[in-house]
C-alpha cells in the first residue's frame, strides 16, 4: 500500500515520477526552444545516424543532387562530402565549383586524390581533385551526355562508360565504353554495344539504349561493365572483344533489375564473385560462379533499401551501401546489422571508404560463412533531411507487427496518425509530441494517485467540515 510507505520512500517515489515526467517533456521543450533551422546551408541534410563504433577511415559520398528540366533546387545541390569516422561532416564540396548539375561516380586514386564525374547542361566534366585542398589538379571536358562513370587505368588513361551516345543521323545507339588518352587527346580503344548485342535488346534502339552506368578494370585487359537497361553485368575482354562472363539477362528481373555499380571479388578458391546494387529490386546481392553457373550467395535489405546504387565490400567483411532514395550511406555487417550510418540528401550516388582502395576490397560472403538473405536492422530511423525520427505511429505499428497485438497496434497507430497532426505544434516532431502526451498522462495519473493516497485525510477534513456545517 502506497499510504503505508515511510515519508522518505514516498518522497523518493515522487522524485522518480517527476524525473520521468521531465524526461518525457524534455524533447518537446528542447524543440520549443530551438532556433528555426539548425545547420548552415552547406550542411543542411547531412547528419549522422547510427554510429556504433568509429569507422575504419573517412568516407567520401558523391551526392547526385536534384534538377528537374534544368531547374535546380538550392536545397538539393550536387555535392561531395567527406565524413569522419565518427559521423561528423568533415567538408562539403559544392557541385557549382565545377558547374556540375549532378555528381555521379567518385574514385579514390592511388595518390590520395579523388577522380570525380560531374555532368552539366552540355557535357561531362571529369576532374582530379586534391582531397585536402579541394582544388582541381586537372579538369577534362567531354561532349558526352550524362556520363555516370569514368575510371583511371594504371597508365593514366581514362576508362569511360559512354551512355546516351545517340547517333541522330543513323538513328542508332552508339553507346560504348572507351579508353581515352589525355596526353594525346585520342580515343585509343572502344567497344560498342550494338556490335555485341541483338539490336532489339530492351525494345530496340533509343536515345538511352543501354544506360551503361559503370565500368571497372578488374584485371589486365578485362573490364566489368554495367549496361543497366539490359539487367546484366558483363566482363568485356579488351584484346578479344568478347564477353568473358555474363551475369543476368535482359528482362530477367529475378537475377538483376536495372543494377548499378557491380564490383568484382574473388573467393579464396578463386571463384569470380559479383557484389552489386540490384537497384530496382531494392536490395544488394552477391553472386558466386560455381561450376560454370552464377549462384546467389547473399542478399541484404530486400524491400528495405530504396533504390540502392552502390555497394562496396570493406576489408573487415562489412558492406558499405549507398541507399539512394533513403538518402543515406550505411555500413552493414554480413548479417544485416547497421553499424555506421550517415544521412546525405539529396540522392547520394555512391560512397568510398578512404584507405580501402577503390570500390570493393574484402572477403566474399560465402568465405565469411554468411550465405542467405538478411534483413537490415539497427538504423537510427531518421527521416532524411529533417533531423526527425521515423514517426511514433509507424514505430508503434512495426513494434507489434506479426504478434497477437498487431491488430490493436495498427488501429492505435492509424488513429494516432490521423488525430495528432491536428493538435501537434508544427515545430514539434512526432516523438517529442508522443513524449509530451505520455508525460501528461503520467502527470494526471500521479495527481490521481496523490488524491487516493491522501483520501483518508481528505475524508476526515470533509467530515469535519460537514459536521461544522451541521452544528451551525
Ligand atoms: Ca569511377
Ligand atoms: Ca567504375
Ligand atoms: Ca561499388
Ligand atoms: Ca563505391
Amino acid at each position: 500500500m502506497a499510504s503505508s510507505l515511510p515519508v522518505s520512500r514516498r518522497t523518493a517515489a515522487r522524485a522518480l515520477v517527476a524525473l520521468v515526467v521531465v524526461g518525457l517533456f524534455a524533447p518537446a521543450a528542447a524543440q520549443a526552444l530551438a532556433p528555426g533551422n539548425s545547420g548552415t546551408p552547406g550542411t543542411v541534410g547531412l547528419e549522422a545516424g547510427t554510429i556504433d563504433a568509429e569507422a575504419n577511415g573517412s568516407t567520401v559520398v558523391a551526392i547526385q543532387g536534384f534538377h528537374f528540366q534544368g531547374q535546380g533546387s538550392q536545397k538539393k545541390p550536387a555535392r561531395l562530402v567527406q565524413v569522419t569516422p565518427d559521423g561528423s561532416t568533415d567538408w562539403v564540396y559544392d557541385g557549382t565549383n565545377q558547374n556540375a548539375r549532378w555528381f555521379y561516380d567518385v574514385d579514390p586514386l592511388p595518390n590520395g586524390n579523388l577522380l570525380v564525374v560531374g555532368t552539366n547542361s552540355d557535357g561531362t566534366t571529369v576532374a582530379e581533385i586534391d582531397r585536402e585542398t579541394r582544388e582541381p589538379v586537372w579538369t577534362e571536358r567531354f561532349d558526352f551526355h550524362d556520363t555516370h562513370d569514368v575510371d583511371m587505368l594504371p597508365n593514366g588513361n581514362l576508362l569511360i562508360a559512354n551512355m546516351r551516345n545517340w547517333n541522330e543521323e543513323a538513328q542508332r545507339s552508339d553507346d560504348r565504353i572507351l579508353v581515352y588518352n589525355r596526353s594525346t587527346d585520342e580515343t585509343v580503344w572502344e567497344w560498342t554495344f550494338r556490335e555485341h548485342y541483338p539490336n532489339a535488346t530492351d525494345g530496340g534502339f533509343n536515345e538511352d539504349w543501354t544506360h551503361v552506368n559503370d565500368v571497372d578494370r578488374i584485371a589486365e585487359g578485362q573490364y566489368l561493365v554495367s549496361p543497366r537497361n539490359f539487367d546484366q553485368a558483363v566482363v568485356v575482354n579488351r584484346s578479344t572483344g568478347g564477353i568473358d562472363y555474363r551475369l543476368g539477362s535482359d528482362g530477367n528481373h529475378d537475377v538483376l533489375n536495372e543494377q548499378h555499380n557491380p564490383d568484382w571479388l574473388l573467393s579464396e578458391d578463386g571463384n569470380p564473385t559479383v557484389l552489386v546494387a540490384d537497384s530496382e529490386n531494392d536490395r544488394v546481392v552477391e553472386y558466386e560462379r560455381r561450376d560454370g553457373e552464377w549462384v546467389e550467395t547473399w542478399a541484404v535489405g530486400s524491400g528495405q533499401l530504396s533504390w540502392p546504387r552502390d555497394a562496396d565490400r570493406l576489408p573487415n567483411g562489412n558492406t558499405l551501401i549507398t541507399d539512394s532514395l533513403n538518402h543515406r550511406v550505411i555500413e552493414v555487417t554480413p548479417r544485416g546489422e547497421i553499424v555506421w550510418e550517415y544521412y546525405a540528401t539529396w540522392g547520394p550516388y555512391e560512397a568510398e571508404r578512404i584507405g580501402t582502395g577503390d570500390e570493393s576490397n574484402g572477403p566474399t560472403m560465402a568465405d565469411q560463412g554468411a550465405t542467405g538473405s538478411y534483413r537490415l536492422y539497427g538504423s537510427a530511423g531518421l527521416i532524411e533531411g529533417t533531423g526527425d525520427s521515423t514517426t511514433f505511429a509507424a514505430t508503434a505499428q512495426n513494434a507489434f507487427a506479426g504478434t497477437a497485438l498487431a491488430g490493436p497496434a495498427r488501429a492505435f497507430a492509424t488513429r494516432w496518425a490521423h488525430v495528432t497532426p491536428w493538435i501537434r505544434p508544427v515545430w514539434m516532431g512526432s516523438w517529442p509530441f508522443a513524449g509530451a502526451v505520455a508525460g501528461l498522462v503520467l502527470l494526471v495519473g500521479w495527481a490521481l494517485g496523490e488524491v487516493i493516497v491522501a483520501r483518508e485525510a481528505i475524508g476526515r477534513g470533509v467530515r469535519k467540515a460537514t459536521e461544522n456545517v451541521r452544528t451551525r
